[in-house]
């Protein structure tokens, strides 16, 4: 039994040293340069509205090439993103923090590495960059709770995105 564990520990630890060492396949273009990433949006809310709601609520994007998620809070409350599937099995390179929406936001702090749950305020916004490594299913969730002690999520916030 103990060994069986320990050897799931290695496989685990391996894949984990793997995702976060490997230079993502599929970044270099022909001419050597580094292909810049492909940008989407996700809004958390739509403008001055209390909608539980992600929109887009779906993303089919593709294993091995690198992405920009801009994830923006237009709405009037504080929103999640939580993409722990997603998260886990990306390369992840960096997170910009934005004091704004759109062609106006300026980046305040850039955080290298991998999100665990990224917060937003309103009017705020967030850029993640990211290699999606592993093909599946992954859910999008927020779980700030409101005064009903339900999440969002519950509310019907959650979406998905499939890596191909
Ligand atoms: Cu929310």
């Amino acid at each position: 039994m103990r060994r069986v564990c320990m050897k799931f520990l290695c496989m685990v630890s391996a894949m984990f040293i793997a995702l976060n060492s490997m230079a993502p396949m599929g970044l270099a273009s022909e001419s050597g340069k580094i292909a810049k990433p492909q940008r989407l949006i996700l809004s958390l809310g739509r403008e001055g509205d209390r909608k539980r709601l992600f929109y887009p609520d779906y993303f089919a994007i593709t294993a091995g090439k690198r992405y920009t998620l801009i994830i923006q809070n237009p709405s009037l409350d504080i929103h999640e993103f939580d993409a722990p599937g997603l998260v886990a099995s990306s390369w992840s390179s960096d997170v910009k923090v934005l004091d704004d929406i759109g062609a106006s936001a300026h980046p305040i702090a850039t955080i290298v590495g991998t999100p665990a749950e990224i917060e937003i305020r309103p009017g705020g916004s967030v850029e993640w960059t990211f290699v999606p490594v592993v093909a599946g299913r992954y859910d999008i969730l927020c779980d700030i709770e409101d005064q009903s002690g339900k999440t969002h999520t519950a509310m019907g916030m959650k979406g998905t995105i499939v890596v191909n």
